[in-house]
């Protein structure tokens, strides 16, 4: 049965997708009972759920009904755990951020890795209007393996253009990855992207950072489905120390 259930894995079955970057880890990986359990491999790697601690939801469940194009639907159970090698932790937390933004309406920068992710008033920077953009400078070269990030949960919001990056250099021209882009009519002029438009809640959204090598993590937006400001409660990186 566990043959089976890792040829599904290494065949594109489901719930591979999110370990698709860890595919030679992937092959010890057994499901027991339903939920996804790691195994150590001879000579690999333990994977496992990286440690997330989410927020007290400031709203319930997911409304479908705003008139948003090209939005996903809701999961209506709470998200797959998501797993990287054991030892994987926030890197991002208290790093030093820039922004295109560096003055904002509400808040400061440092609000985006200070790990308060409450999201009530005073848990959010307010950046201007447009396009705008915060840059977590992890301070050293990390593999980063996903992303996680909150612009706003107090009530559901859809924020647009959102395109998240990961690179060697503050000026993202060295080893760029682009590992999620919704801006699905290049209205940033980034590329067309061919994710989703999705509603904030107090799960945030994760990004497969697929373990790229990198010491920036970059997230764009432009405004969202309630006003032209941008948002962030907080940024999360899970990596560890690239070697
Ligand atoms: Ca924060
Ligand atoms: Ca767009």
């Amino acid at each position: 049965m566990a043959q089976d259930i890792r040829r599904t894995l290494i065949a594109g079955g489901p719930g591979c997708r999110r370990v698709a970057g860890l595919a030679a880890a992937a092959t010890s990986l057994l499901f027991i009972a339903g939920t996804l359990q790691a195994q150590a491999p001879a000579g690999g790697q333990k994977l496992v759920p990286i440690p997330i601690q989410l927020p007290k939801p400031m709203f319930e469940g997911t409304p479908q009904n705003l008139s948003v194009p090209n939005l996903q639907k809701p999961l209506g159970r709470p998200r797959d755990p998501f797993l990287a090698p054991a030892g994987v932790t926030n890197v991002a937390r208290d790093k030093a951020v820039l922004s295109s933004d560096m003055e904002p309406v509400i808040g400061d920068i440092e609000q985006v890795t200070d790990g308060d992710k409450k999201g009530a008033e005073g848990s959010f920077v307010e950046l201007g209007p447009g396009a705008q953009h915060v840059t977590v400078d992890l301070g050293a070269p990390h593999e980063v393996f996903a992303v996680l990030f909150w612009h706003y949960h107090k009530t559901p919001r859809v924020y647009f253009d959102v395109v998240v990056q990961v690179a060697d250099d503050a000026g993202f021209t060295k080893n760029v990855h682009t590992i999620f882009n919704n801006d699905h009519d290049n209205t940033s002029g980034m590329g067309a992207g061919k994710d989703m438009n999705y509603v904030e809640t107090a799960e945030g959204r994760l990004v497969d950072a697929r373990g790229h090598r990198a010491r920036y993590v970059r997230l764009y937006s432009s405004g969202s489905n309630a006003n032209e400001l941008n948002h962030y409660v907080e940024v999360e990186v899970f990596g560890r120390p690239a070697k």
